[in-house]
């Protein structure tokens, strides 16, 4: 009869990767809700979770959910900001898998953009990047295996009016994440974009028309598929678009057009 060994153990016998010993353990950041929060319910299933976002109570929600699903859950309640603070809650912590979620878009004509709308936008959609990666990146050179997933935006290669800042912090995790990719991949660490298109969610102000946008259980599912890939195989950039900004979803009434 012939053996059949589980998905780790091919490159483990080739004397590259020690098995795992416990279930991976996944940070999530932006947790509390929208796409974070869906990420964090796909991955529960087969990941002990670290969620960070700053609201307390619904961070405790989406984590109350996971561990329905088989998680061991720890919540963070802080903002992605504070590099000191989160540093130190990550100290020693072997993450398997990040995913860099949490951001924001305002969207608004430069000169109508303040500094701190503008100084905002940078610190969360690109300054975190920095300090969450390198909190727990090292940890995954030495352990020789991890995956960092970013959600990055179709606005990290299209431009529009409005998407100064927004566009140009989007455009910047792609050149992020490939030259990050090049410096760790030949250490087992794989460095991957997830670039949605329109999202449901509270991205969106009130009154927005999103009858034809994609859910984030979609967004989720593509992140699964790709941190869930053989370890030897990467999906680098991954996008995923609603199919059609004029024709709504199924059960999304039948009369929408996009906005
Ligand atoms: O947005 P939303 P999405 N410190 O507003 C957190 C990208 N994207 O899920 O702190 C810590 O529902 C916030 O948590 P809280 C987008 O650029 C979206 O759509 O509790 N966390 C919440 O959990 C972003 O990178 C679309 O308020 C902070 C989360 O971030 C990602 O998808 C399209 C924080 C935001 O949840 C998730 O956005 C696209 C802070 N200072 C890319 N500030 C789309 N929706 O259409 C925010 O291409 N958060």
């Amino acid at each position: 009869m012939a053996l059949v060994f589980p998905a780790w153990a091919g490159a483990y016998l080739s004397g590259m990767t020690p098995p795992p010993t416990s279930r991976p353990v996944a940070l999530i950041t932006g947790a509390s809700r929208g796409i974070g929060a869906a990420i964090a319910l796909r991955l529960a299933p087969k990941h002990d979770l670290i969620l960070t976002a700053r609201d307390a109570t619904r961070l405790a929600e989406v984590a109350t959910a996971c561990e329905a699903l088989g998680a061991t859950v720890r919540c963070i309640a802080a903002d992605v900001r504070d590099a000191a603070g989160l540093a130190e809650q990550l100290a020693g912590v072997p993450v398997d898998v990040l995913v860099n979620n949490a951001g924001l878009g305002i969207l608004k004509p430069f000169l109508e953009t303040t500094a701190e709308e503008w100084h905002r936008q940078v610190d969360v959609n690109v300054n975190a990047l920095y300090h969450v990666t390198r909190a727990v990146l090292p940890g995954m050179v030495v352990r020789g295996r991890g995956h960092v997933c970013i959600i990055g935006s179709m606005a990290g290669r299209n431009t529009f009016a409005g998407g100064t800042c927004y566009a140009g912090t989007k455009h910047f995790v792609m050149g992020f994440a490939e030259s990050l990719l090049l410096e760790v991949r030949d250490a087992g660490v794989a460095v991957s974009v997830i670039t949605p298109g329109s999202v449901d969610t509270d991205f969106f102000p009130e009154g927005t028309n999103r009858t034809w946008m994609l859910d984030p259980q979609n967004v989720a599912d593509a992140v699964g598929f790709t941190v869930e890939a053989p370890a030897h195989m990467l999906v680098h950039r991954l996008e995923v678009r609603p199919l059609s900004t004029k024709r709504p979803r199924a059960g999304h009434g039948d009369s929408a057009t996009a906005s």
